[in-house]
């Protein structure tokens, strides 16, 4: 746990002038939950059918907007076209090599249009249609965007693997949703250095039965790349296909039908298969991108996350483009091709809001306020973060650097399960404390409680809950009710369970405390230690594996293994090389352990169970506490030398 966060700290209260124009209004918590939702519902959203009911709760599965038909890709693109804004600026597409480069270029809503509907019609081609799930592996190439609209535009559920994920990663996701085909792209550009995505995917697809019949491959780099039978590029599969709209009509869709399903880590098991809907969806994440970052006719928007994670779906695809709002779309990594890229892209475009995560502020700040002071960043109004506590330091570094000391900070809490923002600071009416979420959004309902189911009073840590349900929840794990119920409703009979330990602060503030479970977050990107030790034990001299995580000054939270070895094998320097890249070809390389810790065995207690909590205090270098309970506690003096170097 983490202890960021504090009423001590420095306090910012809104700024007047803000609160005058802000579009969120104080009055807005005062409504009641299914009427803030129903208004907000009516507002944001296109509906080709009138929902009849705004709320069926039957918990822990809840229908929202029940009765009324949309389309995802219909309120993203098609109406605002409709709405004589077709020329207004959908995307600013910055490549890898930043804003300077020729291959920067810009895409109309017109434009947009143009490309789903085509991209639509090839898909249908391959017998893409109405639940016919598709898959996407690709990066942040304005295609990938271009693709899950096209999918939601034909009723077909997607879901997006993260493109630095492995070929095994995506392949099992495919199965697991039964995918007939998968969309990715020639090679990856990121960094100023290409790698093979598409061969990447067939390596995993090719591994063992697979229900991918057709993979569609995008030209990103133009690399000559083995095609097969199975494969086809997206330019020769739109040859001759129509772009306009009346070609390929919006599929009109039940609130409830799939949107897509993405998969996240849990503490144990294989990824979940997070399910989201339509409807509440929708209308959750157009709500909150524009209550919560003031979306105005004129921002200019820069997420600067990844598609292929929540805050990617939420707030890079749906939440912006349904709100009709311009925005940065981004290759690149921080620092290529140098440290001051994004002020320049912020400089360029007068970004006008800002979200990202506290990982890559650290850099930012690691490498000095120079770069961003080399830069007119005057046009910033509003700044985010996501994914990870924010280190009050950190914060204010953001505010004085990129905000002009003066930007409010939305440090907005929620989760892939949480489909949008439930936790944040409102702009114009929350008296921001650097380092937490602190209030609830509209229409959202949290509590702290303790293991026993009550309500906890200030300044005392427990579990966070939300007691009642909100448009964009999960509508359960794939394929895996007793999971969800299991996982996230059995704690406590009467709410959700997060997983997130949280306590109030003397004013009634939310101070989040971090996870309470297996779930470790590097960068802001969330990996549960069972999977990593799964990888590891896949590797031949492994005989078991263990993991922690620590503190880390640049990504939040670094992965410590521990691994004890078959026989008489040796811990060397090239077998920690080999057990690092073993996870990377297993899940991705942002899940390498930092850290490889040999041991001849793992702290066990005598009923045999590793001692989580003793290698979690070894990892973060804290003490260690009562060791009587172990079978050999000489393991763990050996493991303390190594670490201590
Ligand atoms: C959106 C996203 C969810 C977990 C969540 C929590 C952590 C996210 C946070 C935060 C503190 C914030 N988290 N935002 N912790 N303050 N503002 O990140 O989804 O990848 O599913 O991760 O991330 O621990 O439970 P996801």
């Amino acid at each position: 746990m983490s202890d960021q966060g504090s009423s001590q700290g420095n306090q910012y209260p809104p700024d007047p002038e803000l609160a005058k124009t802000a579009n969120v209004r104080p009055e807005m918590k005062d409504q009641g939950l299914e009427e803030f939702w129903d208004n907000q519902a009516k507002d944001k959203i296109s509906w080709f059918e009138d929902y009849d009911q705004v709320l069926e709760w039957n918990l822990p599965y809840a229908k929202w907007f029940v009765g009324g038909k949309l389309n995802a890709c219909y309120n993203a693109v098609d109406r605002h076209v409709e709405n004589g804004q077709g020329d207004k600026v959908a995307l600013h597409v910055v490549p890898d090599d930043g804003p300077d480069s020729d291959q920067a270029h810009d895409i109309t809503f017109a434009q947009l249009q143009e490309q789903v509907v085509t991209f639509a019609n090839g898909l249908k081609k391959l017998g893409v249609g109405k639940g016919v799930p598709v898959g996407i592996y690709m990066q942040m190439i304005p295609q990938a965007v271009v693709a899950m609209l096209a999918c939601a535009r034909l009723g077909a559920p997607h879901t997006v693997v993260f493109g630095g994920f492995s070929g095994k990663a995506v392949a099992e996701r495919c199965n697991d949703l039964e995918c007939k085909v998968l969309i990715t792209q020639d090679q990856a550009l990121r960094g100023g250095k290409s790698a093979d995505q598409k061969t990447n995917a067939d390596e995993g697809l090719d591994a063992g039965p697979t229900t991918v019949e057709k993979v569609v491959v995008v030209k990103r780099t133009g690399a000559d790349i083995p095609m097969s039978d199975r494969d086809v590029y997206l330019d020769d599969l739109v040859d001759g296909e129509s772009g306009d709209a009346e070609s390929c009509p919006c599929e009109p869709m039940e609130s409830e039908d799939l949107l897509f399903l993405l998969y996240t880590s849990g503490s144990t098991g294989k990824p979940k298969g997070v399910v989201h809907t339509t409807g509440g969806y929708l209308v959750g994440v157009a709500t909150t991108h524009n209550l919560v970052f003031d979306v105005k006719d004129d921002s200019v928007y820069w997420c600067a996350a990844d598609i292929g994670w929540i805050t990617g779906h939420s707030y890079i695809t749906y939440g912006p483009l349904v709100n009709g709002c311009t925005s940065v779309l981004y290759e690149g990594v921080p620092g290529y091709p140098d440290k001051e890229v994004w002020w320049k892209i912020v400089e360029k475009y007068k970004v006008s809001i800002l979200y990202t995560s506290p990982t890559a502020i650290r850099s930012h700040m690691k490498w000095g306020e120079e770069h961003a002071q080399a830069h007119d960043l005057s046009s910033i109004k509003i700044l985010g973060s996501v994914g990870e506590p924010i280190n009050p330091e950190v914060w204010e570094w953001y505010r004085e650097y990129v905000g002009g000391g003066k930007a409010p900070i939305m440090d907005t809490w929620w989760q892939t399960e949480t489909g949008h923002i439930l936790i944040t600071p409102l702009p114009g009416i929350t008296t921001m404390k650097p380092g937490s979420a602190q209030q609830p959004f509209p229409g959202v309902l949290p509590e702290i409680r303790d293991d026993e189911g009550n309500k906890l009073d200030v300044e005392q840590t427990g579990n966070l809950v939300l007691t009642a349900p909100w448009p964009g929840m999960m509508r359960g794990l794939y394929k895996d009710d007793e999971r969800f119920r299991e996982t996230y409703w059995s704690k406590y009979s009467d709410a959700y369970f997060a997983g997130d330990g949280a306590k109030y602060d003397a004013d009634g503030d939310i101070m989040l405390m971090g996870r309470l479970d297996d779930v470790v977050n590097v960068s802001g990107h969330r990996l549960s230690t069972f999977e990593v030790e799964s990888a590891l034990v896949e590797h031949d001299d492994v005989a078991e594996a263990a993991v922690a995580a620590r503190k880390d000054p640049d990504t939040g939270q670094a992965i410590v293994a521990f691994v004890s070895l078959k026989g008489d094998k040796q811990g060397t320097e090239e077998l920690e090389q080999a057990l690092r890249e073993q996870v990377a070809q297993s899940i991705g390389k942002l899940a390498r352990p930092a850290t490889v810790i040999f041991a001849p065995d793992l702290p066990k207690t005598r009923s045999g169970k590793i001692m989580r909590r003793l290698l979690k205090n070894l990892a973060e270098g804290e003490e260690l506490g009562d060791t009587s309970t172990l079978v050999d506690p000489s393991v763990v003096d050996e493991m303390k030398k190594q670490i201590d170097g």
